[in-house]
């Protein structure tokens, strides 16, 4: 049987003089004097393959001619030689050639339209830059599961079809579940915070759904949420616990990914400096760095993308927000019990201007607050009477967190828009492909 070598262990020096066989897709072609250049691409890497028409069969150079069109598949044997001149310095000098799939005329070329690129967008996902991200994802993914297993959490499978709005109604989306209203859910927190009174520190990562009701460089309507929540634990320990958590995931991905952020832009090094203590500040002193800074800003309003962008934009490291207003966030955020205004919460936002990439909070436990502040927030009590019932038996302090794994990859790869660090982005108006 042929074993076929990813394109990436092809590119080595001591792969030079070795007759190689590697399967992949056609990325660039170019013809020219009884020659073929056609650059394979594979999910490792690229290399040009150069077909000689004196030097294959006849079979082989028909099937190398007929792959001339990119994104054609096709298997390559040839032998490895370094040449300057080659994408990657290196070429394959084709013996042998099959072509699995001659590909029609690719939709994808130079200066498509951003709409375009979305409509053909199971085309558009095998480009290199995005391939790359869907790896840095990965990686990211991975390393919140390894954190999260040093830490003594367990995974945890919430459901996505929820009776009530953990983050208020204005960007819930419902639909007829057999006859009555459900809702797809915005967060796991509430049922987490119910599954730590068997586990006590659990996590679940799950698609979140917010039905946004605008274009911007942050948002989706349909997202991958990291939450952790802890049984006992503080607010002093959360803010500890996300600042280690960034860092490990950090250190992770430029150690394993630094071609891929390379490729994007994005120096290794800069994520490699991403580690404890993070910049820290209460919400009272970022309204008056805002209005040093010349934003229009009050005591009560909540940050947008703007604010952030100002608090965040010189920065290296990310920054924690604490002690918002609570009657900007969300009903079950514990009231500071040093100042009755504020809730025990922290936005962490990423540096460089990309801004909020967690929110979390010590959770209230008092159940008399609770019903107050979903009173005051026009939220339904009876949906909620599950999650009363968490502090009537047993009731403990507990904190957690939400991460946007899109934010936070967004950040890493440094890049411009949300919508690339997912394969197929769900944003208004747009559910195809
Ligand atoms: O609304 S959050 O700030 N907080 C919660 O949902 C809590 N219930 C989480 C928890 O404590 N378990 O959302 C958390 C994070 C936020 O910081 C963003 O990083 C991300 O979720 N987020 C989004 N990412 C992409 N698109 C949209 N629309 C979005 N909304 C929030």
């Amino acid at each position: 049987m042929t074993e076929y070598l990813p394109i990436e262990e092809v590119l080595d020096k001591k792969k030079v003089g070795a007759e190689v066989s590697i399967r992949g897709w056609v990325y660039r072609a170019r013809t020219g004097g009884g020659m073929l250049f056609l650059v394979f691409r594979d999910s490792t890497g690229i290399i040009q393959v150069a077909v000689k028409k004196d030097r294959v069969s006849e079979k082989a150079w028909k099937e190398a001619e007929a792959c001339t069109r990119i994104e054609s598949s096709a298997i390559a044997k040839g032998v490895v030689v370094e040449d300057k001149r080659a994408p990657e310095g290196f070429e394959l000098q084709a013996t042998d050639f099959t072509a699995i799939n001659a590909a029609e005329v690719f939709p994808i070329a130079k200066d498509n339209s951003e709409e375009w690129l979305l409509d053909i967008r199971h085309l558009a996902i095998r480009s290199r830059e995005l391939t790359a991200v869907m790896k840095v994802k990965a990686t990211v993914l991975e390393g919140c599961r390894e954190f999260f297993k040093k830490k003594g959490y367990w995974e945890t499978t919430p459901p996505i079809i929820v009776s009530g709005a953990c983050e208020g109604g204005s960007t819930l989306f419902s639909f007829n579940y057999f006859g009555k209203k459900a809702f797809l859910s915005q967060s796991a927190q509430l049922y987490l915070e119910a599954i730590i009174f068997s586990l006590e520190k659990v996590y679940a990562i799950t698609p979140s759904f917010r039905a946004e009701k605008s274009r911007t460089l942050r948002h989706l309507a349909e997202y991958w949420h990291v939450e952790g929540e802890e049984a006992h634990m503080n607010h002093e320990q959360l803010v500890a616990f996300e600042e280690e958590m960034v860092s490990f995931i950090c250190h992770k991905v430029a150690k394993e990914r630094a071609k891929e952020l390379k490729f994007l832009g994005r120096e290794p090094k800069d994520i490699e400096a991403v580690k404890p203590p993070f910049h820290r500040m209460r919400y009272d002193e970022a309204i008056e760095a805002l209005r040093k800074k010349g934003m229009q800003v009050e005591w009560g309003d909540d940050f947008g993308a703007d604010e952030e962008k100002v608090l965040t934009a010189e920065l290296k490291k990310p920054l924690f927000v604490t002690h918002f207003p609570k009657h900007i966030k969300a009903f079950y955020m514990k009231q500071d019990p040093d100042d009755e205004r504020l809730a025990l919460c922290n936005d962490l936002l990423a540096p460089e201007g990309f801004g909020e990439i967690i929110g979390a909070s010590q959770r209230e436990d008092n159940n008399e607050a609770l019903i107050t502040r979903l009173r005051a927030n026009g939220q339904d009590t009876k949906a909620f009477e599950w999650y009363l019932d968490l502090r009537r038996f047993g009731s403990v302090p507990h904190s957690g967190f939400g991460m946007g794994v899109e934010r936070l990859v967004r950040w890493i790869c440094k890049l411009e828009h949300i919508r690339d660090t997912i394969p197929f982005p769900r944003v208004i108006n747009r559910a195809y492909p």
